[in-house]
């Protein structure tokens, strides 16, 4: 036989299995649906090029003090930015280049920002959390960043942006997602087809699947919540928690409250459980956002079965009205929501 005319070989068995990326995933994902087009996955590679940037400030932040402390010039010579800001830098920048990003709103940033000088046929809307828990980045604690992605309202995409395009319920994401800087890096999203987990492998800087298709167990061991503010929290907190705590809910609970909603969320994604942050005396709203960090943890616990509720309905039907607006949250698996539903049902 001719060295030409040899056949093929065909590649041997693998040893390993194969990793598959978050890349590889998105790009995967958007062949199953109709209109979602490869500028997803381009926007998307935005949001993880970000946060490895992030990631690994953060790694080094418990030698800020070392290198010089935040406004100060360090060693190098290189004025040192708090961390919220400068994740928030990474995310715009990385964002804003982006042709399909019309417009990106931040927690850090008063208004929303027109993206790519208001590029022409930009379609979608990026809004974040660049930082979320960031005090805990002092006691070298976990933090993370969460994130939730809109199409813009207008099918005429030669339009200006407006700023109230911003203001549409939850339930619009076209995906969604949060990052956790623990021992490891997670970061889990969703496009409305499951809720997937990817673990940065440092060596090669990849977010590779490691949970694919979360599910929340039927219910857990926790509930999450900071307990501080329960005195101070309507009649049906004070009673849901109570009855977490004494059993009548089917077991005793115990709590865990790390301060950094997404890693909160986080764990009782994947153990079960609840998170709450009521509404309180002095805050009749309770802290956390509603486009930001509510709406993208919404989307994935109800995406991996469970379900969000401000206390009075579902937190993706909500109508924002301005973009910084606050929710009171109670997310959870489905065991507890029952519950809280009940409790709430009962009290009205
Ligand atoms: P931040 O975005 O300014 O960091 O605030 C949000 C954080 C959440 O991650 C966390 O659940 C909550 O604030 C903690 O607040 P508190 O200290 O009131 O319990
Ligand atoms: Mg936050």
């Amino acid at each position: 036989m001719s060295e030409e005319s040899k056949p093929v070989a065909r590649p041997p068995r693998p040893t390993y299995a194969p990793i598959i990326t978050v890349q590889q995933h998105i790009l995967r994902e958007q062949r199953r649906f109709a209109g979602v087009s490869g500028e997803f996955s381009w926007l998307l590679s935005g949001i993880t090029l970000a946060t490895k940037l992030i990631e690994a400030k953060v790694r080094r932040a418990g030698l800020a003090d070392i290198l010089g402390s935040a406004g100060e010039t360090n060693v190098q010579g290189e004025v040192q930015q708090k961390l919220d800001i400068y994740a928030n830098e990474m995310l715009l920048n990385a964002l804003s280049v982006r042709e399909s990003v019309a417009m990106l709103a931040s927690e850090e940033n008063e208004q929303p920002l027109l993206a790519h000088g208001g590029s022409p046929h930009a379609k979608y809307i990026v809004v974040f959390d660049p930082l979320d828990g960031s005090s805990n980045i002092d006691v070298c604690g976990s933090v993370g960043t969460t994130f939730s992605i809109l199409r813009r309202t207008t099918t005429d995409l030669d339009s200006e942006v407006s700023a109230d395009e911003v203001l549409q319920p939850g339930s619009k994401q076209v995906a969604a997602g949060y990052v956790v800087y623990g021992p490891s890096t997670m970061l889990v999203y969703s496009a409305g087809n499951g809720a997937h987990g990817f673990t940065l492998d440092p060596a090669v800087g990849a977010f590779v699947l490691s949970h694919p298709n979360i599910r929340i167990p039927a219910y857990g061991k926790y509930y999450s919540m900071n307990e501080a503010y329960l005195d101070r929290s309507p009649a049906i907190y004070q009673e849901y928690v109570h009855r977490l705590r004494d059993g009548s809910l089917g077991r005793p609970y115990a709590s865990r409250y790390v301060g950094s909603m997404a890693s909160d969320i986080h764990r009782t994604l994947l153990k079960g459980g609840v998170f709450l942050y009521p509404p309180t005396a002095d805050h009749a709203q309770g802290k956390l956002r509603l486009l930001y960090e509510a709406n993208p943890i919404a989307f994935i616990v109800e995406q991996a079965g469970g379900s969000a509720t401000d206390g009075h309905g579902r937190i993706l039907d909500i109508q924002p009205t301005s973009i910084h607006q606050r929710t009171p949250l109670v997310v959870g698996g489905p065991d507890e929501m029952r519950a809280f539903a009940k409790i709430a049902a009962a009290a009205r």
